[in-house]
């Protein structure tokens, strides 16, 4: 029985985004939940040991930590969960990889909010168009930081976003903002969404934590356009529609950022 419903796949075409079913059990996603706060301690932690305030004021406040893979054995496991995989086989095609994950975390009353953006408008890359699996780690919902996104606006194709320095934000030019949709989700739920829909996230008002998990896919062998070399993660998913195992010493082959 597939993941993935022909209407989810349609609405994803038309529109740029679905929600799915819950896909993961309370057990992984508490197993999860541990990992992004051990690792945010972490983060925090080094932070604390530099000089550097505004990357201690980021871990703190609006931690996005990338390469999540590389970091927690749960997170490796994850990033070949069934969804992710059926998504890769669905959007992609048979051979995917893994271009770049990350635990994006809100602390309650605390969390910031982040500006309406592509994910392909930070780094530009051939073939442009990828996935994001956006998944609610914890619930989510406005007062606690949610998605928004404005449907529709992957046919516009890649919008050029410029440094904003007042929010210290690429932002690209919106448009019409009124028909955004907040994006709330149960813990479990993945939002998959194309690389070219607008989306952002609000400011955690709430007592409630935002705990989201972000891994994005690739067609194999992206470069990034600036370069003419691979880019990303690099972590192969998939590969003949058939997932593929870790490697026993688990090293992703570069980095890099979406
Ligand atoms: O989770 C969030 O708050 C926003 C994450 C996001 O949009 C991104 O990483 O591109």
């Amino acid at each position: 029985m597939p993941l993935i419903t022909d209407q989810q796949i349609r609405q994803f075409k038309d529109v740029g985004y679905f929600v799915t079913d819950v896909m993961f059990s309370p057990k992984e996603l508490a197993e999860l939940s541990a990992e992004f706060d051990r690792v945010h301690a972490m983060t925090v932690a080094d932070a604390q040991k530099g000089s550097d305030a505004t990357a201690l004021e980021l871990a703190r406040l609006r931690p996005f930590i990338g390469q999540f893979h590389t970091r927690s054995e749960p997170a490796r496991r994850f990033v070949k969960a069934p969804i992710y995989a059926e998504a890769c086989a669905t959007f992609i095609g048979p051979d995917a990889d893994l271009y770049y994950n990350q635990a994006v975390i809100k602390p309650p009353e605390l969390g910031r909010s982040f500006a309406w953006h592509q994910d392909s408008g930070y780094v530009k890359t051939t073939p442009v168009e990828y996935i994001t699996c956006w998944t609610a780690i914890s619930r989510t919902f406005v007062e606690n930081g949610c998605i928004w996104v404005i449907p529709g606006s992957h046919k516009r194709g890649l919008l050029e976003h410029k440094w904003d320095e007042k929010s210290r934000e690429q932002i690209p030019d919106v448009g019409d903002e009124s028909i955004a949709i907040p994006v709330e989700m149960k813990a479990g739920q993945v939002a998959i969404f194309s690389s070219l829909t607008l989306h952002k996230s609000g400011p955690n008002v709430s007592k409630e934590i935002r705990r989201a998990y972000v891994p994005q896919y690739h067609h194999v062998d992206v470069i990034a356009d600036r370069t003419g070399k691979p880019w990303g993660d690099l972590w192969p998913v998939l590969r003949g529609g058939k997932l593929v195992p870790d490697p026993v010493a688990a090293e992703p082959a570069t980095k890099g950022s979406h």
